[in-house]
């Protein structure tokens, strides 16, 4: 599909001729278009994505389409968030080294970015959904989510360039607006593109039916719509994030914007207890081992972004926000008041969880972990158990005490007949 501004979508066919002649392409495959081979393989629900082969190597081509490609050009989504999702990777492999591809190149007219080809990585949530684990899954993405998190506040930055980068990403419009809308509005109400699994209809009165939960939710929206401590990935679950047996990178940030600290984590636990919830139809023997681990990752994550959080808390706390003026250097510790930021994190967090876990099943974008499980009467109870526990966390985020709290109450789910 080619617009009026020269932007042209690229096939298999034509992408040696379009992209003939970008030096780093050429570096990184080989000087010759002629002998590349290239493969479409964009699964997701947005963009183009090709692999692109040749004797030097490979590399990834990241197109952004105009439209919703889940959905068609009935919906269109603007070309500028390849724009953002490159300032995006940018700033993430600044805070967090290694954790994200490299970049190659990036056209802004044709909404393309160039970069790594992560191999021998698959889709984390591939990997889940066949009971594979990966070493060192929970401290990379604890780090990532408190490097991010903290280099991209005022406790690190300076606030002259934070209020200019919150400006530079405010230009993001619709791609917050298809989280403003899919995450935290559509599963509660009859909203035209939702779908879910036959026999949850009890389940869904009951989620519809709970006015304090739906002021709960709305609450975190206002929340991720007007707080802008931090720059979010804003897209993170088990499809943004690539690894090996021991090796994991973060992909994906087109939904970047400006939003609370607690949200990246809070979705990424959600994933967690999807793929916990959904593993009886996909586990045989070694279900329960299975499960544990998925919670041992989750408390994983959260003890490595504590620490790490608190690191960064004594050794780079260079902006404006918890000043050392007014704590170290009058002989006073900060502790007390970093914990109580932890806190916020956290209860956030599990608000946002439950969020997630609830959108999954019930609006547009559901996850392979559940949608795999071909057999409805399968799928049904099970869905049914990560709902209501995503109704608990949203009503009771505040009093979690910890993650030892959050894995006994996902046990108690997973034991439960919901329908
Ligand atoms: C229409 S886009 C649907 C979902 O895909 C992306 O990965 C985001 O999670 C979004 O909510
Ligand atoms: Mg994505």
């Amino acid at each position: 599909m080619a617009t009026e501004d020269g932007y042209d979508a690229l096939s298999a066919e034509t992408l040696g001729d379009r992209l003939a002649g970008v030096g780093r392409l050429e570096e990184h495959v080989g000087p010759d278009p002629s002998q590349w081979q290239v493969r479409e393989v964009g699964d997701g629900n947005l963009n183009l994505v090709f692999i692109v082969e040749g004797p030097n190597g490979a590399a990834i081509v990241k197109q952004a389409l105009p439209y919703v490609r889940l959905v068609g050009d009935s919906w269109p989504l603007p070309l500028y968030r390849a724009f953002y999702e490159y300032h995006a990777l940018t700033r993430q492999a600044e805070r967090d080294p290694g954790s994200v591809p490299e970049i190659y190149h990036f056209d802004e007219a044709q909404a393309l970015i160039i970069m790594e080809f992560l191999s021998p990585h698959t889709i984390l949530r591939r990997k889940l959904i066949s009971g594979e684990k990966v070493d060192g899954l929970a401290e990379r993405l604890g780090l990532f989510c408190a490097r991010t998190a903290f280099r991209g506040s005022e406790l690190s930055m300076a606030s002259a360039r934070k209020k200019a980068d919150v400006g530079l990403f405010s230009g993001n419009v619709e791609i917050p607006a298809i989280t403003e809308a899919l995450v935290f509005t559509d599963p509660y109400f009859d909203a035209e593109m939702n779908n879910h699994t036959a026999g949850l209809a009890p389940v869904i009165a009951t989620l519809r039916g709970d006015t304090r939960m739906k002021a709960k939710v709305q609450r975190m929206l206002m929340k991720f719509a007007s707080n802008t401590e931090t720059l979010l990935h804003g897209d993170l679950h088990s499809g943004s994030i690539m690894a090996t047996g021991s090796e994991t990178k973060i992909i994906d940030p087109e939904f970047v914007q400006y939003g609370p600290m607690g949200f990246d984590i809070g979705m990424l636990t959600a994933n967690y207890l999807m793929a916990y919830f959904s593993q009886p139809a996909h586990r045989g023997g070694d279900l329960e081992s299975y499960q544990e681990w998925l919670l041992e990752v989750i408390v994983g994550t959260f003890a490595t972004f504590e620490a790490e959080f608190a690191r960064l808390w004594r050794e780079e706390r260079t902006g404006m926000l918890y000043p050392a003026a007014l704590f170290e250097d009058q002989g006073q510790p900060s502790d007390e008041a970093r914990d109580a930021v932890l806190r916020n994190i956290w209860e956030d967090a599990m608000a946002i969880c439950g969020i997630e876990m609830h959108r999954r099943c019930l609006s547009l974008a559901h996850n392979a972990d559940f949608e795999e499980i071909e057999d409805a009467a399968l799928r049904a109870p099970l869905e049914a158990r990560n709902l209501m526990m995503g109704r608990d966390l949203i009503l009771n985020a505040e009093t979690i005490a910890d993650t030892a709290a959050l894995c006994d109450m996902a046990r108690a789910y997973n034991g439960k007949d919901m329908l």
